[in-house]
């Protein structure tokens, strides 16, 4: 039966196995005795997409069919990770799969290792895109992910004598076999120029753009299936191209040199990531690439539209654009100037269809991460932009005024643009301007907003705010990255519904106390964490004890984040047990993960301390048998796979008030990893699902926060009141951990001194503290297995399906649209 299978759609053994072989040969070239690694992996891969298409175009002609209400997530930044295991899951096949592979005398976990991932996203952010791409389809909502084919995503990491020393990512190098170029889906984007009166031919004066350079952006497609469902989206990004025409221009006038640099300069728009996860000042280049995509992404919807509808004046109902921050804010004002400029649409008319298809989500309170643009750089590259921008502001100011009557310094704050310091763009006043709905992305998060920096417009329109907590994917983070967990869940649950309805993980409640359960749970705990040792051991020379405490932090490098206060709290411990070698301490290792952004200077300094406080606790036999310090290198969505099964605790410790939500919080909490956090973004959420019990609680709240810093905050009293604190801060500052530098880590100590805007001190009494607690806590395994148990029971809400259907209800007002697979 299996003979007869077509080979390219067929899930059998035998088919898979014939698929892998022909692909092998007749895509890779290859006989099987001389294939590498990502020659296997690659005939995998095609045999795996092979099998998705079916779905995927009948998915694209259904919605068409229907012409269905379609979501539109524009973001500048996608972290999907790697696709090959993923979408083995989604088509139901990852069993059948390893068995064919060794057959072929080829094993899954390496042809797995051997799959580069899209690194198209800094962190958190673009996370959250990917976690959102998952659920839609598993949701069966209609959508599309528009973003940028950066040609080289998020920088690789790689330490050298304790230092970051960042690596260009090279993803594409052998191909990509995920994605599908539609060379044909190409449009024209524009910059520079200026904007000029014009007389139409029904004698009507209007205005248009005459950009001076041209680019095209070139569609590239990546099918994102859902789990057990027919349903595959599309994740659509653009990679920019010079324009033929250009070329034949500049050749004609004899300038060849000027038009291959014109060339290159187009090409430039996708060709790299900015590796920030917040904004520096005045980078023409990120605006460009903002614009391009925005503008690609919005002809596209532009052009669907017209040939489905025939007009326009539906946009709104047939689209719901959903802006991931400011990034692709420029969207608000492109729209408006394609329809008015270019489909001759009224002002009102226009104006009435862009607020209603945007919906704007801020991911940040923090001020220095708020994205200003200056007005002359705007000018200069988007001419016209600016001159709606203006009347955009110009009609929204009378808004503000007639509805507070004689208050000019609300009008100044409100504006669209910041005329205290050079003039500005404010993108997220336009976002907020142009956006039917805002919403943060955790309850305190989006409370906060509308007490600080979107205050304002709270006043004015105090039914556009939402709150949508984050999700993340069950599929990936658990049953992808730790299948014996999932194993498990469902053995005990007796179903696997729960990957698709995370709230049944409750089923797991009625267990927790089960010794039969209990034992299973540690397993396979211990298991993930022999897994991450070996890894570790081979990539850093270091192997972690598995029957050690396994503390993990991990996420971009960042103060408000607070490294350093988990690292005061190592040193501090070490100093404790030089003093005390009889102290009772359960063993530990203290695992960090986390890149920095290349010009942050004391992100990389706080990475040269883990390593430096590392070297000499690790080679310390006094205190090895307790304490030792691993830093993971190049921490992507790949190594978090690696680390969230295996990690007894995670820390989730910034400022309270600064972490927007947090998604990592809820990656270790589904795989059964006990929490030590702060009152901040998501873990606050967290902690009343899981209950208080079972989360470890500490430090001061937003609020407290806040009133601190009103009252004057001093750490140097902190510092000079407390002398296990003073005594950690100056152990830093004595050389011990720089071979005698008393230089090297002054920027960090000298700050906690004397500035410490994050806290770092204020907070770390309650921290340690409460660390004693958790270190108690360990030596109870039955206690301590039920308090994991009911982490991983209790995290349903978490999933990003459940923030996914609150968009949809809330947000989008949009229906599923389940795809049947024809029989
Ligand atoms: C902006 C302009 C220029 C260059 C880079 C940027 C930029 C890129 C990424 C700014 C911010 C970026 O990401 C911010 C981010 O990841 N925020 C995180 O979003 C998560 C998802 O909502 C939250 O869980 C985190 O709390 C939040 O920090």
């Amino acid at each position: 039966q299996d003979a007869n299978e077509p080979t390219r759609t067929g899930l059998s053994r035998g088919a898979l196995k014939r698929a892998v072989l022909d692909n092998l040969f007749y895509v890779m070239g290859r006989f099987p005795e001389v294939a590498s690694a990502s020659d296997r992996y690659s005939a995998v891969a095609y045999t795996v997409r092979d099998r998705l298409l079916e779905r995927w175009i009948r998915t694209a002609r259904y919605y068409k069919e229907r012409n269905s209400r379609t979501v539109c997530y524009l973001s500048a930044e996608y972290l999907p990770g790697p696709h090959l295991l993923n979408n083995m899951l989604n088509l139901g096949i990852t069993r059948t799969a390893g068995e064919v592979a060794r057959e072929l005398g080829a094993d899954l976990a390496e042809i797995r290792e051997t799959e580069e991932e899209p690194g198209l996203g800094n962190g958190g952010l673009g996370r959250l895109a990917a976690c959102y791409m998952d659920s839609l389809a598993t949701l069966q909502i209609p959508a599309i992910g528009y973003g940028i084919r950066y040609e080289f995503g998020i920088f690789d990491q790689v330490i050298v004598d304790g230092w970051q020393v960042e690596k260009g990512d090279t993803w594409l190098r052998n191909g990509n076999p995920w994605e599908i170029p539609r060379p044909k889906l190409t449009f024209p984007v524009g910059f520079g120029g200026r904007a000029e009166h014009y007389t139409d031919k029904h004698g009507v004066i209007r205005r248009r753009w005459l950009p001076d350079l041209m680019v095209n952006g070139v569609a590239y497609d990546t099918p994102i299936m859902g789990y057990g469902v027919t349903n595959g989206n599309l994740l659509r990004l653009w990679k920019s191209e010079a324009p033929e025409s250009f070329n034949f221009q500049a050749f004609n006038v004899g300038d060849y040199y000027g038009a291959v640099h014109a060339k290159i300069e187009a090409e430039t728009l996708s060709k790299v990531l900015y590796p920030n996860d917040e904004p520096v000042a005045g980078k023409e280049l990120r605006l460009k690439q903002q614009y391009f995509f925005v503008s690609c992404s919005l002809q596209d919807m532009i052009r669907l539209q017209l040939r489905n509808a025939g007009t326009l004046d539906r946009f709104h109902e047939k689209y719901a654009i959903q802006l991931n921050d400011t990034h692709p804010a420029l969207a608000i004002v492109e729209l408006m100037r394609l329809l008015v400029d270019e489909h001759f649409m009224s002002w009102e008319q226009a104006w009435e269809i862009t607020r209603n298809s945007c919906h704007f989500t801020n991911h940040t309170l923090l001020p220095e991460a708020l994205e200003t643009w200056p007005v002359a750089l705007f000018e200069r590259l988007l001419p016209r932009h600016l001159e709606i921008l203006y009347e955009i502001n110009r009609r929204f100011l009378d808004e503000v005024r007639v509805h507070f009557l004689n208050d000019e310094e609300r009008v100044a704050r409100m504006s669209l643009i910041d005329e205290s310091d050079g003039r500005k763009v404010r993108m997220a006043h336009l976002a907020a301007v142009g956006s039917r709905a805002i919403n943060g992305v955790a309850e305190l998060h989006s409370s906060l907003l509308k007490t600080t920096i979107m205050r304002d417009f709270h006043d004015l329109w105090p039914e556009r705010f939402h709150n949508v907590t984050n999700g993340v994917t069950p599929r990936r983070f658990m049953v992808v990255s730790n299948p014996p967990l999932a194993d498990l869940i469902s053995d005990t649950c007796g179903h696997a519904d729960w990957i698709r309805d995370m709230r049944r993980l409750r089923e797991l409640e009625a267990h927790a106390d089960d010794a039969g359960l209990q034992g299973r749970w540690r397993e396979v705990k211990t298991a993930a964490k022999g897994a991450l040792s070996d890894w570790l051991g081979q990539h850093t020379g270091f192997r972690p004890d598995p029957e050690t405490l396994f503390d993990v932090q991990a996420k971009r490098i960042h103060e408000y984040k607070r490294q350093h206060l988990n690292l005061l709290h190592i040193v501090w411990l070490y100093e404790h047990l030089k003093q005390n070698p009889n102290a009772e301490l359960t063993p530990r290792t203290f695992i960090f993960g986390g890149k920095a952004a290349p010009g942050y200077f004391m992100a990389k300094l706080i990475i040269r301390l883990i390593h430096a406080i590392g070297e000499v606790i690790n080679s310390d036999p006094q205190v090895n048998g307790f304490l030792r310090v691993a830093f993971m290198p190049d921490f992507n969505v790949k190594n978090g796979q690696r680390l969230y099964p295996a990690a007894d605790l995670s820390e989730q410790i910034s400022l309270a008030g600064k972490e927007a939500s947090g998604t990592g919080n809820m990656k270790f909490a589904m795989n059964g990893t006990l929490t030590i956090g702060t009152l901040d973004g998501a873990n606050i959420e967290l902690r009343d699902e899981v209950g208080h019990d079972n989360f470890y609680l500490f430090g001061m709240t937003a609020e407290e926060v806040q009133q601190r810093q009103a009252e004057g905050y001093r750490p140097w009293e902190l510092y000079h009141g407390d002398a296990q604190l003073r005594s950690a801060v100056d152990l830093i500052a004595s050389g011990l951990f720089s071979h005698g530098d008393t230089e090297l880590f002054r920027p960090i100590t000298e700050n906690l001194i004397h500035s410490d805007p994050f806290m770092v001190l204020a907070d770390f009494h309650a921290y340690q503290e409460r660390q004693q607690e958790v270190d108690r806590a360990y030596r109870d395994p039955n206690h301590w297995t039920r308090m994991s148990i009911l982490n991983t029971a209790r995290i349903g809400k978490f999933s990003s399906d459940r923030a996914i259907a609150e968009y949809a209800k809330k947000i989008w007002q949009i229906e599923p649209a389940p795809v049947e697979l024809a029989d």
